[in-house]
């Protein structure tokens, strides 16, 4: 089932024959660009128009209503809100820690230099309908944009057919974590109208709980965008970067495991299965150096994919270009190996795991050892599951408190300190054939530069 890559005995880069997915982003940067613009043109009637053509669907309105919100998660399942609430607690807890305090550095006597960590002031999150409504994605992502200080959230997701609202688990989800400005809006549009805003006067709905707002904007304009989701919200996040700020593209679910001997079976096939899960084009990679294993995975792999719930999506990902097996001479070509595929999720499954993972360098998460699966870090880690993916782990880190903070300088010079330094402002200046900037420095002495 899964694809052979050999790359034993050479000294082939990896990067040139790895399992990965061909995404064509450009390509759908032409496909959604009428839709950006007519968001940007016209408002929430364009944004309908986008939801009904994609989603099938005409919401009455675009703003779901507090009371909907309240109303999902009055119909909660008791053990799925107690999961949901340890999963905000344990994510709670991490993120709690990744809070920056303001550092002041004193340069010279007189001169400092502070970074002061300043939350954005206006984010909008997005939260995928798709092919499983991902409750636990509310949790990932407002989760640290709460505990960095944000104090306006917004937040998407598609409406659903029989109801025009979104999937009443994200809506409970929403209620949970106190957020109850939400939008029943999905993909490219839903990007569109986080960057551009709505004007309450494009409201299709007089009844739309935004249409009569004294700002004047349904949905007002927001700083940054984050949130994973499919390749037509990672285009619009493309496309419209600099317009907002986005956070890494988070895309179609990927897992790679490097795997020995000691790794069981089972564990593996089961764990390349649950991101396999999400979508046929996931990707599912298992890296070793050990026949033996991959025969007994493939093995678990016959048995368990018939099994499970979502078998023809999950033999589709399985069989896909961006799925496969890539055999290695041993761990060292191993570990170079999911470097090179800088993995949304990297699992490792080696004797003495903890100081092998130590050794990565490229994964948007790592989990380590028999009992850290891909689905604990998706749940209940603590961790946060919105990832780089497409190789972006080579530059990017998942969603984190920091994703919500600007480090902002802020440099306080006395006049000694300023002349003590001034000659080599003045050198610099003079270097770059840019005198002026030196001469904003004397003008303060009476000289003149
Ligand atoms: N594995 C997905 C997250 C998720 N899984 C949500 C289940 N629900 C991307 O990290
Ligand atoms: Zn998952």
């Amino acid at each position: 089932m899964l694809t052979r890559v050999d790359l034993r005995g050479t000294t082939t880069d990896p990067r040139d024959v790895l399992p990965r997915a061909q995404l064509d982003v450009a390509a759908a940067i032409e496909q959604i660009r009428p839709t950006v613009e007519a968001v940007h043109q016209h408002g929430a009637s364009a944004v309908l128009a986008a939801t009904e053509r994609f989603d099938r669907v005409r919401p009455r309105r675009l703003r779901v209503p507090v009371e909907a919100i309240a109303a999902a998660a009055g119909t909660l399942d008791d053990a799925v809100r107690a999961a949901l609430q340890t999963s905000i607690d344990r994510a709670r807890a991490v993120h709690a820690d990744q809070r920056r305090t303001d550092v002041t550095t004193q340069v010279v006597p007189g001169g400092t230099v502070t970074e002061r960590w300043v939350p954005v002031s206006r984010v909008g999150l997005y939260v995928p309908g798709g092919l499983a409504p991902l409750l636990s994605s509310v949790v990932m992502n407002v989760v640290p944009a709460q505990l960095a200080g944000v104090t306006s959230i917004a937040l998407a997701s598609p409406p659903q057919r029989d109801t025009g609202l979104p999937h009443p688990g994200i809506l409970a989800a929403c209620a949970l974590l106190g957020v109850d400005e939400v939008y029943a809006m999905g993909g490219a549009q839903a990007i569109a109208a986080f960057a551009y805003g709505l004007r309450a006067e494009t409201a299709a709905d007089p009844d739309d709980p935004g249409a009569g707002a004294a700002s004047g904007w349904l949905l007002e304009p927001v700083d940054l965008v984050t949130g994973p989701g499919n390749i037509f919200v990672t285009a619009a996040k493309r496309m419209l970067r600099g317009v907002v700020g986005i956070d890494s593209e988070a895309g179609t679910t990927e897992i790679a495991i490097l795997a020995d001997d000691t790794a069981d079976p089972v564990h593996v096939a089961a764990d390349l299965i649950s991101q396999a899960e999400h979508d046929p084009a996931a990707a599912s990679v298992l890296v070793t150096a050990s026949e033996s294993l991959l025969a007994a995975v493939e093995e678990q792999l016959a048995v368990q994919v018939p099994a499970t719930r979502h078998h023809e999506r999950v033999a589709t990902a399985l069989s896909g270009k961006q799925s496969g097996v890539v055999l290695v001479d041993d761990l060292d070509h191993g570990l170079r190996v999911v470097d090179a595929y800088a993995a949304e999720h990297l699992e490792i499954q080696t004797a003495d795991a903890a100081r092998v993972a130590a050794r990565v360098r490229n994964a948007g998460a790592v989990f380590v050892g028999a009992y850290s699966p891909v689905s604990l870090g998706d749940y209940a880690a603590g961790s946060n599951h919105v990832l780089p993916t497409g190789g972006c782990a080579r530059h990017s880190s998942g969603l984190s408190v920091q994703t919500f903070l600007r480090g902002i300088h802020v440099i306080d010079y006395s006049q000694q300190a300023l002349r003590e330094v001034a000659p080599h402002v003045v050198a610099l200046s003079a270097a770059e054939d840019l005198p002026a900037h030196g001469q904003a420095v004397t003008a303060r002495f009476g000289g003149a530069g």
